[in-house]
């Protein structure tokens, strides 16, 4: 755990690295609709243990709680509406007497397309949902809020650091402006960046190597140019979200030329994806941003459970070095990865690929 870790660097040897918190537990919905059936979830509390563990067996530094962080700047990236939504969606399904978690069954899709927030919860869940294999269970929304306090405090730490890394849980960059899907309530990675913004920073790139289109932070930032968002991702002719991440989608208004994507067929090997990192590195460059943000996802992985790409576990090495020859300080947040076994190896040689 996290004294482990600190002990064996050995005192006075404290650098600060990653920054994480015990109170993801609180995530801890018991279904996920997944094939017509209700199943455990992929997006698991052992996920964020078993790369902590891996963190401290590796030795890759300290791991630091989070702070007391304000949290006004989430009202900054999701629309208020869609916070108070949130905050109470667990009690008012609750009041309604269900008898399993919170999953929305109707939405206000192409053919009844309405604008108008519904009272009721059912209602509601549809107009804030994008995705429901994402139950809502007790304890959802104050982990997706330490989340956030982790990604805030892993930015104040950034000031003194090259690169530091937030182990979030739950993940975030399938959350828009007004929905949460694909295991995501809050947007960590554009939190992070628009508190980079409100601090300073004038550009920032987002580069997101999770298997899945981050289409909640292309959302986000498309008309900006402020944020370059780029995602290397399964095609959405294929893979989850299925309605966002094509090729062809480069951002308007301001944003038009700041959104980039980098969509791949099923069976994608490290060398094809390499190619991908390779094209997106160079556009990070050109930008020449202040800092780099990475949605670090290892869902790419070739064992991966819901995923097609076949990268192997030394292939995240090279990923890590590639990234780090950009020279940027870069802030890595984590997303996905569901193969448990090796989700920590996996995770750890980015990161060691970085350092060297
Ligand atoms: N039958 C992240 O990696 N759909 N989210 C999976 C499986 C949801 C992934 C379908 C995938 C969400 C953060
Ligand atoms: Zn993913």
């Amino acid at each position: 755990g996290i004294r482990d870790a600190q002990e064996s660097r050995g005192l006075g040897d404290v650098y600060k690295r990653q920054v994480y918190s015990k109170k993801h537990y609180l995530r801890n919905s018991l279904t996920e609709l997944s094939g017509g059936q209700l199943v455990k979830p992929f997006e698991s509390p052992e996920r964020i243990e078993f790369i902590l563990n891996e963190i401290s067996k590796r030795k890759l530094g300290s791991i630091f709680e989070p702070t007391n962080q304000n949290l006004d700047i989430v009202y900054k990236v999701h629309d208020k509406n869609y916070i108070n939504f949130l905050e109470t969606a667990w009690d008012d399904w609750i009041k309604e007497g269900f008898l399993g978690e919170a999953i929305p069954t109707v939405w206000p899709s192409r053919s009844m397309n309405s604008k108008i927030i519904p009272n009721n919860i059912e209602g509601k869940l549809g107009y804030y949902c994008l995705a429901n294999e994402t139950s809502i269970s007790q304890g959802t929304i104050e982990a997706a809020y330490e989340s956030v306090r982790v990604v805030l405090t892993a930015v104040e730490m950034f000031k003194e650091e090259k690169s530091i890394f937030a182990l979030c849980r739950p993940p975030g960059h399938h959350a828009s402006k007004d929905q949460y899907g694909g295991y995501c309530f809050f947007n960590n990675v554009a939190i992070a960046a628009e508190k980079l913004i409100e601090e300073g920073a004038k550009k920032i790139a987002i580069l997101d190597i999770d298997f899945h289109h981050g289409n909640g932070t292309q959302e986000i930032f498309y008309n900006r140019s402020d944020v370059f968002f780029i995602s290397l991702h399964g095609d959405p002719m294929e893979a989850f979200p299925h309605f966002l991440g094509h090729s062809d989608e480069k951002g308007i208004a301001e944003g038009e030329g700041y959104n980039l994507n980098y969509p791949m067929p099923p069976n994608t090997s490290y060398n094809l994806w390499k190619n991908n990192l390779n094209a997106a590195i160079s556009n990070v460059k050109k930008f020449s941003p202040n800092f780099l943000l990475v949605s670090l996802g290892v869902d790419t992985f070739e064992k991966d459970p819901i995923s097609f790409f076949k990268l192997k576990s030394n292939d995240y090495f090279d990923v890590g070095r590639v990234i780090s020859s950009l020279d940027i300080p870069t802030l890595f947040v984590m997303e996905g990865g569901y193969a448990i076994n090796e989700i920590g190896t996996n995770t750890v040689n980015v990161l060691k690929g970085f350092e060297d």
